[in-house]
């Protein structure tokens, strides 16, 4: 019995995606340095995880330059068909979760392109950001993997480029 599915887990993934492409970028950032360190690699669950297959990727994104770095994570929210976003799309899950987190870190050693200083967060991802913190550890995990599942190409699924301009309209 997987992830009893909550709707308040649902709706934080359809507020999310509703938010402009960086304002996610941002959000998902400010939630990485909330987790801090309650984030480990060696996780309860690792086993469906491929380290070496997101390190591939993240060294792959590592070699360019800070602006294609930028475009790059723009693509994968947008769901853009580049290579990169392409072998994203291949990837499993918690593996595609893994690879955020490589690039979360790499922020803060400046190898990938760090938020502008004093970036603050726009008042909307600010108050989804005070929700998610009140969801218990796993429901968040289970968000994480909604939200960057969908993310990046999905080579052998021919409707994902259409698909970015769902009418989703929620009455809040
Ligand atoms: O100039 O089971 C803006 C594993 C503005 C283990 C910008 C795990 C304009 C196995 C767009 C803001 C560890 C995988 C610039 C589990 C501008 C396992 C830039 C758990 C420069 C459960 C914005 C893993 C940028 C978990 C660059 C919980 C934003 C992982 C980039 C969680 C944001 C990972 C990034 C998280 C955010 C990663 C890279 C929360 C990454 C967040």
């Amino acid at each position: 019995m997987t992830s009893v599915t909550s709707d308040n887990a649902t709706d934080l993934v359809k507020a999310f995606e509703a938010l402009a492409t960086d304002h996610q970028l941002a959000l998902f950032y400010f939630i990485y340095k909330e987790m801090g360190g309650s984030i480990t690699p060696a996780a309860p669950g690792a086993s469906s995880v491929s380290p070496a297959i997101a390190e591939g990727l993240f060294n792959q994104v590592k070699d360019l330059s800070h602006d294609e770095q930028l475009q790059l994570q723009r693509d994968l929210i947008e769901k853009k068909d580049t290579e990169l976003s392409r072998q994203y799309g291949g990837l499993g899950e918690t593996t595609k979760l893994l690879f955020w987190y490589l690039l979360a870190q790499g922020m803060d050693s400046s190898d990938i392109i760090p938020l502008p200083s004093g970036y603050e967060l726009p008042s909307a991802a600010a108050d989804l950001l005070t929700q998610i913190k009140t969801i218990d550890f796993q429901k968040q995990i289970t968000f994480f993997r909604d939200i960057v599942a969908p993310m990046g190409f999905d080579a052998t699924n021919s409707f994902t480029s259409e698909t970015s301009e769902q009418p989703v309209k929620s009455g809040s």
